[in-house]
């Protein structure tokens, strides 16, 4: 795979938990800066972005978006990956409109899968429509898999409709969703051998999956995603403090594995994002 450190992504808040039950769930723009700006410094690289509304609902609003977009350019580094899953009662029109917004990374879902109670509903046109608008907006895409057809289900549509922008695979293994693959190391080698050849992949557990999700991850040469969209609680009985307690976990373990947190401009050549940053583009 090339690449000798571990890229750590941190998901803070997602589009499911009630602020009412977390409430150090980021969900306003300042509390998502504040969550960048410490994150960045435990180590993470890429910040997977789910916004919510002035009533900490899940919003897909395309203006926010920018907005947030911006500030979070102006105030870290961190790659801005905005999602395209938003929640589970979006729709597809929404969910590709995001990509308005200009992000440096979006997350792309290669398939369809029961979630919890419900369905997240990823029908193959849509994804087709979001691997193309990425193209052409040169976004790079995070491929998200839920479950193994996924695996699949992504090599079909690099096969069909070429690399993404960049040029570089990268695919992160969502497990321990109920309904989807299951949090264990099992299932991780599993989806990592359905891979294509050249993707790098990171790994998330929801809930309890999250160590040994981790540990597995790193085992398999895998790269790590964290936070608070995914994980509420830190150990039995204790509530996660923050999303920037999970990162730093991260990069404990990373450091652990002889394979420490990329810093963002090693993980931006890693994954071939664009410059977009006004101070950067156009050189000197
Ligand atoms: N909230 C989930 C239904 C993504 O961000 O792209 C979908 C999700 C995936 O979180
Ligand atoms: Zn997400």
């Amino acid at each position: 795979m090339g690449v000798r450190g571990t890229l750590v992504t941190v998901a803070p808040t997602g589009a499911e938990t009630a602020k009412a039950d977390a409430p150090s769930l980021p969900v306003t723009l300042d509390e998502l800066i504040d969550t960048a700006r410490a994150c960045q410094q435990a180590g993470a690289a890429v910040i997977h972005v789910h916004l919510r509304d002035a009533l900490a609902r899940p919003t897909l609003d395309v203006g926010y978006a920018r907005e947030v977009v911006t500030a979070l350019r102006e105030t870290s580094d961190l790659i801005v990956q905005l999602s395209t899953g938003g929640a589970v009662t979006d729709p597809e029109a929404d969910r590709l409109a995001v990509l308005d917004a200009t992000p440096d990374a979006a997350s792309l879902t290669c398939g369809t899968v029961n979630f919890g109670d419900d369905v997240f509903l990823n029908r193959w046109a849509f994804l087709v429509e979001l691997h193309q608008r990425m193209q052409e907006r040169e976004i790079v895409p995070e491929f998200e898999l839920f479950d193994l057809g996924h695996a699949a289900a992504l090599r079909r549509l690099l096969d069909k409709h070429g690399p993404p922008y960049g040029g570089h695979v990268h695919c992160d293994l969502v497990m321990g969703v109920p309904g989807g693959m299951p949090g264990t190391a099992a299932a991780l080698v599993a989806a990592v051998a359905m891979l294509p050849p050249e993707a790098t992949f990171s790994a998330t557990g929801v809930g309890r999956a999250a160590l040994p999700v981790a540990l597995a991850a790193l085992a398999a040469g895998g790269h790590l995603r964290v936070g608070m969209e995914d994980t509420l609680s830190y150990a039995p009985e204790r509530p996660v403090r923050d999303n920037a307690q999970l990162v730093e976990r991260a990069a404990a373990l990373a450091d652990l594995a002889q394979r420490p947190a990329l810093a963002p401009s090693e993980a931006r050549d890693m994954l071939g994002i664009k410059e977009r940053r006004p101070a950067m583009a156009g050189g000197c």
